[in-house]
């Protein structure tokens, strides 16, 4: 991969580059902490956590980005209120920007707490709202996951591909558990109890970003989650499509920077996974 193509590049450093170097500063800085939580904070509910690292990693990639690119937009989830509605108009408010940078400082804050190895920093660019670079990094395995439209989606500079099961019985499947305990959480259960005993098994690791990126290193067949925001699913959703796979919104509809109900397959298995999720719910 060139991170030196020229329509990729303002002022003399690439996109790419700008994004890897933040997600691994941010990344490193965050793995240093672990375990060293003083303040915990809950935001929209008690199941929704954020900590002074989550704040202290946004505000370190927001200054590397803004020193490249100071003329560029910035959307992060620690910069936005609590709740639904908020990271919606949040997004709608970004409408117009040219280049807008879409950040998850720390995905997995829950697993970060409680010091369960599976959280990650996720960093998308868009460009008039099409997702142009898309890095996942997780720390704990020093993995970096990064895409760049039409060049491909990598790790550790290997090209990666989706997986190649055919059938929802050979797949790996992830979910999530929504926080919204009222509405998303039990129509996620209703379709686990549908899913669980179609595929080869479930796995439920809460990190939204590292998911889509074990979707297309082909670690996993496929995912589904409800509820999640911009920050979440951006970086990951550039990793699916540039490793050949498909993302979605739950009733098929084709990825944007809205979609809050998201599955992602290797392609093989989406019609068969939406179609399951979606019997699930006028099973009796
Ligand atoms: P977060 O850690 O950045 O909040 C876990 O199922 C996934 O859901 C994570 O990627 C988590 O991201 C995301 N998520 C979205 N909304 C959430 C909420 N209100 N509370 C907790 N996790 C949430
Ligand atoms: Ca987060």
């Amino acid at each position: 991969m060139d991170l030196n193509e020229p329509d990729n590049i303002i002022g003399g450093k690439s996109f790419t580059a700008v994004a890897v170097n933040s997600a691994s500063k941010a990344g490193e800085w965050i793995k240093s902490k672990l375990g060293s939580v003083t303040q915990l904070s809950t935001k929209y509910s008690m199941h929704d956590l954020v900590t002074e690292v989550d704040k202290g990693s946004e505000r370190m990639i927001r200054n590397l980005i803004a020193t490249h690119f100071p003329e560029h937009s910035f959307l992060g989830e620690e910069g936005v209120e609590p709740g639904p509605e908020a990271s919606v108009k949040a997004l709608q408010d970004m409408s117009d920007a040219e280049y807008l940078w879409i950040v998850d400082p720390v995905d997995g804050t829950t697993n970060y707490v409680h010091g369960f190895p599976f959280f990650s920093v996720s960093i998308a660019l868009a460009h008039r709202g099409e997702v142009i670079v898309g890095v996942v990094y997780d720390p704990m395995r020093d993995e970096l996951f990064v895409a760049e439209r039409g060049k491909g989606a990598y790790v550790h500079g290997r090209k990666m591909q989706v997986a190649k099961e055919a059938s929802l019985c050979q797949s790996l499947i992830a979910t999530g558990f929504p926080a919204d305990h009222l509405v998303a959480l039990p129509a996620n259960l209703k379709e686990i109890q549908a899913i669980a005993p179609k595929v080869r098994n479930l796995r439920v690791a809460g990190s939204a970003a590292l998911h889509l990126a074990y979707v297309a290193a082909g670690r996993l067949s496929g995912f589904w989650e409800h509820n999640l925001s911009s920050w979440d699913i951006a970086a990951g959703s550039l990793l699916i499509q540039e490793a050949g796979g498909t993302i979605s919104d739950l009733s098929g509809e084709a990825y944007h920077l809205g979609v809050r109900n998201v599955t992602a397959t290797n392609g093989l298995i989406h019609n068969d996974l939406l179609a399951d999720l979606h019997a699930a719910h006028s099973a009796h």
